[in-house]
């Protein structure tokens, strides 16, 4: 047991250099190529350390019903403003559908009925955010890893994609789309699941409805709210602002291990 505390202060230490150097990661900071390396050689680090240290399937920590926040933030986006997220809201997301594609065999459309007839795991986790606060919180959701193996991945897919229904901030090019991406480790783990249910109620709103992805050994900015669309690819360079996230795109570190 000591053992395993301290791999992780080892690790939390690792991730938390990597962490501060990311989060500096604005613009005044990531001004030069040398900075940029340094930034990528300290992220890679945090990954596979992680990795090598604790395994590919080490679940993030779990807690009991004790543990629940009473209060659980919302942040980011709280009510996407986009006329086809507030149609579906106002029909209970009875319209909503979830499509899958991408590099895959066999596209799917799942609307939230299907997906909560899917067998489901349910997880107490921490849920870090990069701005300073945590709360512990019950999901419930599909895994993600069960769902790639009904569509089949094609061989050359290598990161699943989230794309959100809402545009945080218009600030690059005039576009917000909020996204997120993780690899294929993270995408099979048997904690990465879609999300419908919090605290064993449908979804919030604020909170991501109908479907958020929970991916635990990240920080929150990975947990995608608002999904509409999940995509398999080959590489990210082409989607977006190229760095495989929101806010990736705004300086943050792709690989956020806590
Ligand atoms: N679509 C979308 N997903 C998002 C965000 C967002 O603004 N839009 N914010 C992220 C951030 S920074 C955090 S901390 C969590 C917050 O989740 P919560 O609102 O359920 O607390 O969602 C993440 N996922
Ligand atoms: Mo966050």
């Amino acid at each position: 047991m000591s053992r395993i505390i301290t791999r992780r202060r080892f690790l939390i230490g690792a991730t938390m250099t990597a962490s501060a150097l990311g989060l500096s990661g604005c613009d005044a900071i990531v001004e030069s190529d040398r900075t940029k390396s340094v930034l990528k050689i300290a992220e890679g680090f945090s990954m596979k350390t992680q990795r090598f240290l604790l395994g590919d399937d080490a679940l993030a920590r779990e807690f009991t019903e004790a543990d629940l926040s009473p209060v659980f933030r919302a942040n980011g986006t709280s009510m996407p403003d986009n006329p086809q997220y507030l149609d579906w809201m106002n029909q209970q997301f009875s319209t909503w559908k979830l499509e899958v594609g991408g590099l895959v065999d066999k596209p799917m459309q799942l609307s939230l009925a299907d997906l909560k007839a899917l067998p489901a795991r349910t997880q107490i986790t921490r849920h870090d955010c990069v701005e300073g606060w945590s709360a512990i919180g019950k999901w419930t959701g599909v895994p993600l890893g069960a769902l790639l193996k009904t569509v089949g991945l094609k061989p050359e897919a290598r990161y699943i994609v989230f794309h959100c229904a809402d545009e945080y901030e218009k600030t690059l090019d005039g576009t917000g789309w909020y996204y997120e991406s993780i690899d294929l480790v993270d995408a099979f783990h048997p904690q990465t699941i879609l999300a419908h249910t919090m605290n064993g109620r449908d979804l919030e709103v604020a909170h991501g409805a109908p479907l958020r992805l929970r991916v635990e050994r990240q920080l929150g900015y990975k947990q995608a709210k608002y999904l509409t669309r999940i995509e398999a690819v080959a590489d990210l360079g082409r989607l977006y602002g190229g760095s495989g996230g929101f806010w990736e795109d705004r300086g943050y570190e792709w690989y956020a291990g806590i």
